[in-house]
């Protein structure tokens, strides 16, 4: 499957990855918009939210407590942080495989752009 993230996954191309388990790999954005950028995302191709179903929700929940672990290791959980999730293009996702960007280190603003 021609998928950035899935070849991240499977150690086809390189990434810096911060966190596994047999769910979800965790791994820093190439991009970053604040000095803590971290993607998470599912072992399993899921295209976007809109292809989640009952049986595979799971692994957002799973995702969020990584999140957490992962905040508090990199020092930005006592002053905060944001998860975001981009779905489709007018939502601003460029990679079709859900993932969720833990973003922190910085003051943010709202609303996003
Ligand atoms: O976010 C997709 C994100 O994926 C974006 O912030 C860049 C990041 N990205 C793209 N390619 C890579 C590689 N190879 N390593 C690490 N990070 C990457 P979206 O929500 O779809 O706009």
């Amino acid at each position: 499957m021609d998928c950035i993230f899935c070849k991240i996954i499977s150690g086809e191309i390189p990434a810096e990855k911060v966190y596994e388990d047999n769910k979800v790999v965790a791994f820093k954005d190439i991009n970053p918009a604040a000095p803590v950028h971290i993607l998470i995302v599912p072992r399993e191709h899921i295209p976007s939210t809109m292809e989640l179903d009952i049986e595979r929700a799971s692994v957002v929940a799973h995702i969020f407590l990584i999140a957490k672990k992962l905040a508090s290791e990199f020092k930005i959980s006592e002053r905060g942080f944001r998860i975001v999730n981009n779905c489709g293009s007018e939502g601003g996702q460029t990679v079709n495989h859900l993932h969720f960007h833990l973003i922190g280190g910085r003051d943010m603003t709202w609303p996003p752009g």
